[in-house]
């Protein structure tokens, strides 16, 4: 293990460091999930990082017009291309620290990719990044569309929801009939040199920064699933953004969990799992739904939490 941080878990306020990385600048929505994922990681992550974002609302909405919130280097890479990209960065830090161009010390690489960019269009790119293994932590931050372009159906898209390309109607009562894809699992199961991947929400930040610094502490590249509400695009009021994020957890439609070396284990577990309905009733992209559907997304998040024993 490397020791780039004098304190991997962060339990409180006071393990917070008080440095943004990602600072004032930005152009995106109010209540952005996506956003505030970039500056608690990056915060976690500390001033030596360098951030590589894919195309997408987080690289477009970060660079409008000559400006940017990124106070550490940044560099932009295409839609998809987030794995290689980042594999490139993170080798060349390496080969010129070897050859002495740089001075040697640990600075942290993260990617930054969007759910199409990274699950749909980037698979093949994140794939070949985690069997080639540079030193980096790549991130997926999942707002469950395509939102740059317009808030269009994903891979990670749930369900039941509302989006550009499923709008319910006549022809699709229920509006996206697929079933959201298992990017921890697609991951870590798929790729086992993996040495770290977890789950992770904006609204649990002292969760997501530990594994932040977990996941650039090893050895390799790691792997870290964020779920960022969008407000534009799940239809909810801005100032909602964290409670959005809570009752994902809370009513078990969004997992915390992390596979270390192969082995999975759930880093929070709800004491009382809510309905699912408060979660989906508080958001405009599922209105259309009819309590019956709201049941079927109940038994299968009762059938997915059962034996995770919550
Ligand atoms: C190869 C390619 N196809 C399509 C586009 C158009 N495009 C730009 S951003 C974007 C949406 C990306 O979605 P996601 O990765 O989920 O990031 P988000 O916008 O949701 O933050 C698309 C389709 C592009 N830039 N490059
Ligand atoms: S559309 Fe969603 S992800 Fe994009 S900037 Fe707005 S709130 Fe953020
Ligand atoms: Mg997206």
């Amino acid at each position: 293990m490397k020791l780039a941080f004098e304190k991997i878990e962060i339990r409180n306020i006071n393990d917070v460091p008080d440095e943004e990385a990602f600072a004032k600048g930005h152009r995106t929505c109010q209540g952005c999930g996506p956003a505030l994922a970039l500056r608690l990681i990056s915060k976690a992550a500390g001033l030596r990082s360098i951030a590589i974002t894919a195309t997408g609302c987080m690289y477009v909405a970060n660079t409008s017009y000559y400006t940017t919130p990124w106070v550490i280097p940044w560099m932009h890479t295409q839609l998809g291309g987030a794995g290689a990209a980042t594999t490139g960065v993170a080798a060349a830090l390496k080969a010129l620290m070897r050859k002495g161009k740089l001075p040697k010390e640990d600075i942290n690489v993260i990617a930054f990719s969007g759910d199409g960019g990274t699950i749909d269009i980037g698979l093949s790119s994140l794939s070949g990044a985690l069997i080639e293994q540079q030193d980096f932590l790549f991130v997926l931050y999942d707002n469950e569309s395509y939102a740059n372009t317009g808030i269009q159906a994903s891979g990670t898209t749930s369900w039941g929801a509302w989006t550009t390309f499923t709008p319910p109607g006549k022809m699709l009562r229920l509006g996206h009939i697929r079933t959201k894809k298992d990017a921890l699992r697609l991951v870590a199961m798929g790729h086992p040199s993996v040495p770290y991947a977890a789950t992770a929400s904006i609204s649990y930040p002292y969760d997501l920064m530990t594994k932040v610094r977990k996941g650039l502490a090893v050895k390799g590249t790691a792997f870290l699933h964020v779920q960022t509400p969008c407000p534009k695009g799940w239809r909810f009021p801005p100032d909602m953004t964290i409670d959005i994020g809570r009752l994902n957890v809370e009513t078990g439609l969004w997992i915390l969990a992390e596979i270390e070396k192969g082995a999975f284990r759930l880093t929070y577990k709800p004491k009382v799992r809510k309905p699912v309905a408060e979660a989906i009733r508080a958001q405009g992209r599922f209105a259309h739904l009819r309590d019956a559907d709201i049941r079927v997304i109940q038994e299968s998040v009762d059938a997915a939490c059962a034996p995770l024993g919550f």
